[in-house]
């Protein structure tokens, strides 16, 4: 983890002051990759710590090929609860005091913040409560689990990239296109948030699977850990399918910043030392198909305590 260390050490020192979409202002460096061997050890923030079943829950829900938070909210997982709230205060059923901007807003304004979380809260209600409700709202578009287990193709069917990319690994390790990409032009504007993990290609040398992600779009203090680890697994995953080692994950990453309202917090991760690596314990003899939160553990993590930063919406 010391290269994700170095990262914010050299956005820090390097980064252009960037604006951005969500209006809270970035520093940024363009082009940056990380290698992770993960015969070292399972790339989990121990510096900071960091809620592996919340990176379980949402990485099987992407292999389940679902798209709706009401899952997740099942799971008590709430990382994509802002993305779906946004479709429902900007709709025309949505009659509650005006939620106009609400991530900034709930920031700088404590009587505000009180009057979203209770209608972000109502809405979690609904979406668990109301599978209607939850159809319409709680779905955040064909994102990443639509387009790894379901692609339109435009004959009418559709396309399972992630079986495809398992059976290509399987049936003809040497092949240079083992690829699954969530980046589908055509569907883009129908996304609550147009795919940052884009694509990934996996690579098959001496009994041992690699992957290298590109991702366009990289929140190096909240949403970096948990893409690091989510790859890390699902490449411990498909190995564990193909009848092979874990090889390296690597990240490579577009743009490439820190919020500027996560800085002080970056100074305090960087303030502390690095710790032992956990360990990935899988279910013998169960298809990542099939797997469920409790059929993956982590042993011996004993992270730093937890840093709370906003998330920019
Ligand atoms: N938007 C932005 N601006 N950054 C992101 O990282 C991001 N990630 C998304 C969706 N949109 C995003 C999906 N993944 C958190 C982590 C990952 C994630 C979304 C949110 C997060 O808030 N993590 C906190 C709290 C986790 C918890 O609920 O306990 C953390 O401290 O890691
Ligand atoms: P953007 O669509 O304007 O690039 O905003 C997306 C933000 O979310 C950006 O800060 C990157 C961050 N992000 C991650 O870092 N990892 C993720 O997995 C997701 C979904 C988003």
């Amino acid at each position: 983890m010391k290269q994700y260390l170095a990262l914010c050490e050299h956005i820090l020192d390097k980064g252009a002051k960037k604006e951005d979409r969500t209006g809270t202002g970035t520093l940024s460096v363009f082009g940056h990759q990380m290698r992770f061997d993960l015969a070292e050890g399972f790339p989990l923030m121990t510096t900071k710590k960091t809620a592996f079943r919340l990176i379980v829950s949402e990485l099987l829900w992407f292999i389940k090929g679902d798209t709706n938070v009401q899952t997740l909210l099942k799971d008590n997982n709430h990382i994509w609860d802002e993305w779906a709230f946004a479709q429902w205060v900007e709709s025309d059923e949505y009659d509650g005091p005006d939620m106009f901007d609400f991530g900034r807003r709930a920031q700088r304004d404590p009587e505000f913040a009180e009057l979203y979380k209770q209608q972000m809260t109502l809405f979690q209600e609904k979406v668990l409560a109301d599978d209607g409700f939850a159809k319409k709202y709680g779905d955040l578009g064909p994102v990443y689990g639509k387009q790894w287990r379901s692609w339109a193709a435009t004959d009418g069917g559709q396309i399972d990239q992630l079986k495809n990319v398992v059976e290509s690994i399987k049936n003809n390790p040497d092949s240079r296109r083992h690829l699954v990409t969530a980046w589908n032009p055509e569907f883009i504007d129908d996304m609550a948030l147009p795919p940052c993990h884009i694509m990934f290609q996996f690579y098959v040398a001496d009994g041992k699977l690699s992957c290298q992600l590109y991702q366009r779009s990289a929140d190096v203090f909240l949403g970096v850990p948990f893409n690091i680890a989510s790859y890390a697994l699902l490449t411990h995953l498909v190995a564990k399918e193909c009848g092979l080692e874990p090889g390296e994950f690597i990240h490579t990453t577009g743009d490439t910043h820190l919020y500027v309202n996560h800085l002080d917090q970056v100074q305090e991760q960087l303030g502390r030392e690095p710790k032992a690596l956990p360990s990935l314990k899988l279910t013998d003899g169960k298809s990542m198909f099939e797997m469920e939160m409790e059929d993956i553990q982590i042993e011996g993590y004993d992270p730093h305590p937890r840093i709370k930063a906003p998330v920019a919406v």
